[in-house]
């Protein structure tokens, strides 16, 4: 197992879009594995395969207290949704930046897990709200995007000048 570098905003790669994965191979388990050594170090609730660079369509989540409840999704899909809910999110790769996004409250969803083996399944709470993020990633969209022009605009600039200092 590895840890893996998290891509951080502005990044450019993180607005690749994750190709589907052909087949769950040994290679994908030991991404899957990575993620959550990775997830966990953070530590998060949830990592998309994309904030580490690599561009499949793969997400770690575990929202349990204990975080002893992995589960991973590979070629994640949201077959049906439910009502909507605004939370307090932040992401891995847009580091202190806490915002409250509106999503949907309930979601039922089709994945394969770590064995190739097609599950569907509902989530509604945070479990809902973690999917819905990772998803986005894949897409190449961060949670940044769902907000005001003036809340996005504030929070890109103060990625510019983090940026600036750094070099
Ligand atoms: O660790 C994380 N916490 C979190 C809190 C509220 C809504 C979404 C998340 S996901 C985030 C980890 C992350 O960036 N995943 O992509
Ligand atoms: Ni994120």
């Amino acid at each position: 197992m590895a840890l893996r570098e998290i891509l951080h905003y502005p990044d450019p790669r993180l607005r690749t879009k994750a190709k589907p994965v052909v087949a769950v191979d040994e290679v994908i388990r030991t991404l899957v594995d990575d993620m959550f050594e990775t997830m966990y170090a953070a530590p998060g609730i949830g990592l998309a395969a994309t904030q580490i660079n690599v561009h499949q369509r793969v997400i770690v989540v575990d929202v349990s207290r204990d975080q002893d409840q992995p589960l991973c999704l590979i070629n994640p899909e949201i077959v049906s949704t439910e009502g909507s809910e605004s939370t307090e999110e932040g992401c891995l790769s847009v580091p202190d930046v806490f915002e409250t996004v509106n999503r949907a409250e309930a979601i039922r969803v089709r994945a394969l897990d770590r064995n190739g083996a097609l599950k569907e399944f509902d989530a509604t709470g945070l479990m809902a709200v973690c999917i819905q993020h990772e998803m986005d990633h894949l897409e190449g969209k961060l949670f940044v995007d769902r907000l005001s022009e003036l809340k996005r605009l504030r929070i890109r600039k103060k990625f510019d000048k983090l940026q600036r200092r750094a070099v």
